[in-house]
């Protein structure tokens, strides 16, 4: 299998972060996507290729115009504002208040494009963001010209991002633009199966109303884990997407066993979808040691997953998403790449 990677993430990096009662170093780092690449390498999966630039417009299909445009002027505006250090939102448009008329400066802009204080920028942050969006349809192309499957090694990772929000470490959501490009390119349905720790809030809301793409997702329980507002099981889809939403929260302390009940009912609902693409949202956060979340797969588990989305026999784009336990991240994600290929 290929890996499409480029080397411009490392620009986004030596962010603060927001959590609990603390602002410490980010947990979304440079070192995840090289121990995910020196894995890819060691473990001879294949090829690494760099990107091939794509215009925004292919963003801008699954994300508001406006939004998109916004990413880009964040670090400048940020400087010419006479600010330093890492631009962070901190204050958002709940209910009771105007969500439709975008401030002017942009500490606020920040709050109005965003859902939470997880999506920061430094200098380097757009060129990663656009890096990671080239990065996915650069694999998508390997796919759609005939590829059994190609691994976007996308940093930063992109589900938490809606159409026109940021939040989570996400910026465009790099899944959704590439399934958006597959029905583009003549593909007539496409399953998002989203197996990061968290649930796949900005997928589910990009594709809700809509039966061409399947949306599929594996996660915390809402109730008790991050983002909390969406990712219910109720949740099924609006309009012509009733039915195509699916969500399987699950409670802290989720092992293989439980886990791979919902895995195996997802493959069974998208079996029964046929789509002619599979794009899966790899997360590896789903670890037992890893440092913000509370599943308990082991090392062992992730070949397993990749050879029960291989038994599903369709072209597959695997889309890096999240996994924080940066010495074991490549042994995972990479695991999951491997045992699709059963080997
Ligand atoms: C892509 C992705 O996996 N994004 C995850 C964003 C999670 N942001 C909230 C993190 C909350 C961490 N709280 C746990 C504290 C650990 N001591
Ligand atoms: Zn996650």
């Amino acid at each position: 299998m290929k890996t499409v990677y480029s080397p411009l993430h490392a620009g986004h990096a030596g962010q603060m972060e927001l959590v609990t009662s603390a602002i410490v170093p980010g947990f979304e780092k440079p070192s995840r996507a090289e121990f995910i690449k020196a894995r890819v390498e060691s473990e001879k999966l294949g090829p690494i290729i760099a990107p091939v630039e794509h215009d925004l417009a292919a963003a801008k299909r699954v994300h508001r115009a406006d939004y998109i445009d916004f990413l880009p002027t964040v670090w400048p505006q940020w400087i010419a504002e006479g600010h330093a250090g890492t631009a962070m939102p901190f204050t958002w448009p709940t209910r009771g208040l105007r969500g439709d008329v975008p401030p002017k400066r942009i500490d606020a802009l920040l709050g109005y494009y965003s859902f939470d204080g997880g999506a920061t920028f430094v200098e380097g942050t757009w060129a990663a963001i656009k890096s990671s969006f080239d990065v996915a349809l650069t694999a998508a192309g390997l796919v759609k010209d005939g590829e059994r499957s190609a691994f976007a090694l996308c940093r930063p990772p992109g589900h938490h991002a809606g159409a026109g929000f940021m939040g989570g470490y996400c910026y465009i959501n790099n899944a959704a633009v590439a399934a958006q490009w597959f029905r583009d390119q003549g593909a007539k349905r496409i399953s998002i199966l989203d197996v990061d720790y968290h649930h796949g809030n900005g997928t589910q809301e990009i594709f809700y109303d809509r039966a061409d793409v399947q949306v599929l997702n594996l996660h915390g329980d809402p109730m008790v884990e991050y983002p909390f507002f969406l990712g219910h099981a109720d949740e099924r889809g609006a309009g012509a997407g009733e039915g195509f939403n699916l969500n399987y929260p699950m409670p802290f302390g989720t092992g293989w066993d439980a886990w791979n009940v919902s895995l195996e009912d997802a493959c069974a609902r998208l079996a029964a979808y046929a789509p002619d693409i599979v794009v899966v949202s790899l997360g590896v956060d789903t670890f037992e040691k890893d440092p913000i979340s509370q599943f308990k797969l082991k090392s062992l588990d992730y070949p397993k997953i990749g050879q029960r989305i291989a038994k599903l026999g369709l072209p597959t784009l695997f889309v890096q998403e999240g996994g924080y336990a940066v010495e074991e991240i490549g042994i995972n994600a990479v695991g999951v790449l491997t045992g699709f290929e059963d080997r």
